[in-house]
């Protein structure tokens, strides 16, 4: 019989990481045991858990009957809905369903909030997110990811607004994504760093792969869609050009906000959607894109705008809300600005092989 007070366990380096799940983790983040922090991990838990079944459900896409194509529906945003993004955003509303943490969703796939009555008031929580991001690459096995961000419920929402929801970002509790890749990978900040956690399939768990992820203050990678160049105004023109002509910069862009956003914040550099002439608001959307990666970009160190402003300062007056976003390096997104501000900053002369 081994004395539990001379016991001493061989806890080493694997034994310490594979134990250390997300919903310990948040625990341990929090410094506390108590019914609030009991609550965020368990929210967090469940955010994990509609991870994993999305992930199933993407690796197996190509066989399961009725995974791929279109719905033939169009969202409240004006496009074509896939069949995942349906899936997709059903696992997120029956996981929360009976789970007595979450009283409202607000998904890019709902127009209006979704109220989980069984959960109010109980669940002072509100999740926003957008289920499948970048969905165009789902029928050809490309990166996709889920976005989340975590409010609290301000007040009854008596009228069923969601008007405490329209607040600027540094109001989010929690934020992160999920990255369905080669690994599923959930990278979260409850405002105490970024971390990320991959998915061993094998235990189904999601363990601690990276703590505390700092962006680099300046990387090569700038991640723009320049078939919007002639869409763009003038600053981001001249920003392209300025790319263009000067060494040491690689363009990379997925189609996916999370997977561009990962390599950026893993590698550095600076992903931008600016405001076009079909989109002059910008294409992104604040409350459940944006806003949930701007929260992340400075907890590790980074930045986030909108050009005029901090994202996390940006105030939508709807839920839907769109913003232009230009994130990432400290360096590289302050470059950017400087065209848009056309501040004068000392840039290297323009190499004469090249001008
Ligand atoms: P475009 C996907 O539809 C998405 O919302 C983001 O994931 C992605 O960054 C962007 O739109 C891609 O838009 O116009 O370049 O195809």
């Amino acid at each position: 019989m081994t004395n539990a007070q001379t016991y001493q366990p061989t806890v080493d380096g694997a034994i310490g990481r594979d134990s250390m799940t997300l919903s310990q983790h948040v625990l341990q983040q929090l410094q506390s045991f108590g019914p609030d922090a009991q609550d965020l991990s368990a929210l967090m838990n469940r955010i994990a858990f509609a991870g994993k079944l999305v992930a199933r459900r993407l690796t197996r896409a190509g066989l399961v009957e009725d995974a791929l194509g279109f719905t033939g529906r169009t969202n409240v945003q004006g496009e074509s809905v896939k069949k995942m993004d349906v899936y997709a955003n059903d696992v997120f509303v029956s996981v929360f369903q009976q789970s007595g943490l979450v009283c409202r969703l607000v998904s890019e796939e709902m127009e209006d909030i979704y109220y989980m009555p069984e959960n109010c008031p109980i669940g002072r929580y509100t999740l926003l997110y957008d289920p499948i991001d970048g969905s165009s690459n789902v029928d050809i096995n490309l990166n996709v990811g889920s976005i989340f961000a975590v409010r609290r419920q301000i007040g009854d929402d008596l009228d069923q607004t969601g008007s405490d929801l329209l607040t600027h970002g540094r109001d989010q509790i929690a934020a992160g994504y999920i990255l369905y890749g080669p690994s599923t990978v959930l990278v979260y900040s409850i405002g105490k760093g970024v971390h990320a956690f991959t998915l061993d399939p094998s235990l189904g768990e999601f363990i601690l792969a990276s703590e505390n992820i700092q962006i680099p203050q300046h990387g090569s990678n700038y991640s723009v869609n320049e078939g919007n160049f002639w869409q763009w105004d003038d600053p981001y023109r001249d920003y392209i050009r300025y790319m263009h002509r000067h060494e040491g910069y690689s363009g990379r862009y997925s189609g996916a906000l999370v997977g561009d956003f990962h390599r950026i914040l893993m590698q550095g550099g600076v992903f931008l959607y600016p405001g076009t002439i079909k989109n002059p608001q910008g294409k992104l959307r604040l409350l459940y894109e944006s806003a949930p990666l701007a929260f992340l970009a400075e907890q590790a160190g980074g930045k986030a705008t909108t050009g005029e402003q901090a994202v996390l300062d940006f105030v939508p007056n709807e839920l839907h809300k769109r913003t232009p976003l230009i994130i990432g390096s400290q360096e590289d997104v302050q470059l950017v600005e400087s065209f848009i501000q056309e501040r004068k900053i000392e840039r290297p002369p323009v190499p004469s092989s090249v001008a």
